[in-house]
């Protein structure tokens, strides 16, 4: 099955992978309490000690990473390693305030590539085949993963990245690629635009797409695969932790092996911290052991998602994650951008004009995200000429543009339209019915 199908790691018993993990986990303690000044705080506040940390039982004992850790240790101060030694940085797309970044050593790197190459060999891509990247280039860890991942495996990478969808199909065919890499929703709209060029699956070499970042349900993953006539895998990571590859799917289709050599994954009750049983949904936490330049412990994801270590029929028992049911916060990934609504809130806020009354309307036409910002204007505008509140529309959707980097529809309303409520306000209306 290639290189990257390591039986070694990726079947190996449950004591040989908790020997690995051990001696791994330990190490990463150590460092992260002797170079990183909130680890040290936060396990001497526990009175934790890297002594007391004798195998991954002991996890339990160790303190949670948030989000607004990283933030509040902007740009390098979660870094266990000098910031010369840092090989790349990779930040989160859309959050609130500062990005997330993320720093990788070479040997980082390297193992992240690793990742990603297990993920498409499961997806059956080998050494001699073509492959497409159109997820996104730059901070975003989509393009550079798949990339560096498809370059380990050893196959020809095409680093097309996204947009211009009529291209992208030029050069899937006159390149003959095997494999596209790139969000499902992009998959959905390449397809679709093959068959508004009144081609087919067969008149692509396609065999088969990788595709994350963003949630996706099995009906979409059948659509893809009837409309660009390949198979259709999924891959899932996220930045402050990898990036793509921290799972993939196999042949089953049902579930996302975890690179637990890389790994440690728990699920636990998201308002008390409790670990919960394998097969209990609750908040995915990983613990990084083997990067070198960020390693996290405990980091917590906020995706929904349960474990299970029933036997996989490809033969890796790796534990299998559920694919995210949802967040616990109040993210919304629209065409694989990460928005929160309060990023929203902000821009209407700092434009003066609008009430701080709105609501983010999102949906799925076509297989496409689309994001209506209703915002209700205050009485003073609503007496304003047409053309004045046409422009004013047109200022908000650049104003969102520019900070959410996707394009959104604004409409405006009239004042007092947008319900009032007693408790926390409803933002979002999301009509994707991502989870059925
Ligand atoms: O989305 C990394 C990635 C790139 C994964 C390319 C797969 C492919 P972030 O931008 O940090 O990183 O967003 C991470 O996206 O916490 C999930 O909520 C969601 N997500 C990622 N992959 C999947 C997936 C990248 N396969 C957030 N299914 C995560 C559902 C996913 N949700």
């Amino acid at each position: 099955m290639g290189k990257y199908f390591n039986p070694a790691i990726e079947c190996a018993d449950r004591e040989t992978m908790v020997a690995i993990q051990n001696e791994k986990f330990i190490q990463m303690v150590a460092s992260c309490y002797n170079n990183i000044p909130l680890y040290k705080e936060r396990m001497d506040e526990l009175g934790v000690k890297p002594e007391d940390i004798k195998s991954i039982e002991d996890l339990h004992k160790l303190p949670f990473t948030y989000k607004q850790d990283l933030r509040d240790n902007y740009p390098y101060g979660m870094l266990a390693v000098p910031r010369t030694q840092v090989s790349r940085i990779q930040a989160t797309s859309g959050t609130t305030g500062k990005a997330t970044v993320v720093g990788y050593t070479q040997k980082d790197v390297d193992s992240w590539a690793e990742c990603v190459a297990r993920a498409l060999t499961a997806a059956g891509a080998t050494s001699d085949d073509v492959i497409h990247v159109s997820y996104g280039y730059g901070l975003f860890t989509g393009g550079m993963g798949l990339h560096y991942g498809a370059e380990k495996l050893g196959a020809t990478v095409i680093p097309v990245s996204s947009g211009n969808t009529k291209r992208q199909i030029d050069i899937l065919r006159d390149l003959q690629s095997d494999y596209l890499c790139c969000t499902p929703s992009y998959a959905m709209y390449i397809g679709e635009t093959l068959h508004e060029m009144g081609l087919t699956g067969d008149d692509i070499k396609l065999r088969g797409g990788v595709f994350g970042a963003e949630p996706w349900t099995p009906q979409m993953r059948r659509e893809i695969e009837r409309l660009l006539g390949i198979k259709a895998q999924d891959i899932y990571g996220l930045c402050e932790v990898l990036g793509p590859g921290v799972a993939f799917d196999c042949c089953e289709q049902n579930g996302l092996h975890i690179n637990e050599d890389h790994f440690i994954a728990e699920i636990i009750d998201p308002d008390t911290g409790e670990v919960l049983p394998e097969g209990t949904p609750g908040e995915l936490v990983f613990t990084c052991i083997q990067k070198e330049a960020m390693p996290l412990i405990r980091y917590r994801t906020r995706d929904i998602a349960t474990l299970t270590r029933e036997k996989c029929s490809c033969g890796r028992t790796l534990v299998k994650m559920t694919k995210p049911a949802g967040r616990t916060d109040d993210m919304l990934i629209v065409r694989g951008v990460n928005v929160f609504p309060s990023q929203i809130e902000k821009v209407l806020l700092d434009l003066k004009m609008t009430s701080p009354n709105y609501l983010i309307v999102v949906d799925r036409v076509n297989n496409m995200d689309k994001m209506e910002v209703q915002v209700e204007i205050n009485q003073q505008m609503f007496s304003d000429t047409v053309r004045n509140l046409e422009q004013f529309e047109q200022e908000i959707k650049e104003a969102l543009r520019a900070t959410l980097n996707i394009s959104a529809k604004v409409r405006l309303v009239e004042p007092k339209t947008i319900a009032r409520s007693e408790g926390k306000a409803k933002r979002v209306i999301d009509n994707r019915k991502l989870h059925e």
